[in-house]
């Protein structure tokens, strides 16, 4: 404050004195961005739905701790093949490295999505960062049948 209120004596005593060029921002503030999200409806009624999304990590790394939605209830899960049994495991989060892509998809981490009822459109999905940082998007609702939307970072073994 008192260094701040000297440069400001210093810039009206000297208005010719040349600024200083701006320092370049050392703490890279981007956050972090969710994109392509989808959720597929349970064939089954009364069964979980999938959720996928894709997150692209901003310029601090985080950690995914949360995700929610209204009405429902919202486990992030991952999936493994132990001797070609599928299993899926809950996961209480989810490492989000700068800058990185990090994918909830088929056949991989995933969103479960408890208590979803009637044919929803859309699902408000908010994630909640360790940061503190939270980012709300909004996931496409299909039909158990349809297909899985055109992804441009689809991942491989999406068949
Ligand atoms: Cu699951």
């Amino acid at each position: 404050m008192l260094l701040r209120a000297a440069a400001l004596v210093l810039l009206i005593a000297a208005p010719t004195l040349a600024a200083p060029p701006p320092v370049k921002e050392a703490w890279d503030q981007t956050s972090a961005v969710a994109s392509n999200a989808w959720v597929r409806a349970a064939a089954v009624p009364g069964r979980p739905a999938a959720g996928y999304l894709t997150i692209k990590g901003g310029g601090q790394p985080d950690t995914l701790v949360e995700v929610t939605a209204p009405g429902v209830r919202v486990e992030m899960h991952s999936m493994s093949m132990d001797g070609g049994v599928m299993k899926m495991a809950k996961l209480d989060s989810v490492p989000v490295p700068a800058g990185a892509t990090v994918g909830f998809a088929p056949g991989g981490n995933h969103l479960m999505i408890f208590g979803m009822s009637g044919a929803p459109k859309t699902l408000p999905l908010t994630l909640k960062f360790r940061s503190g940082a939270t980012l709300t998007t909004t996931a496409d609702v299909r039909a158990p049948s349809d297909a899985a939307p055109a992804n441009p970072h689809a991942m491989h073994g999406q068949h």
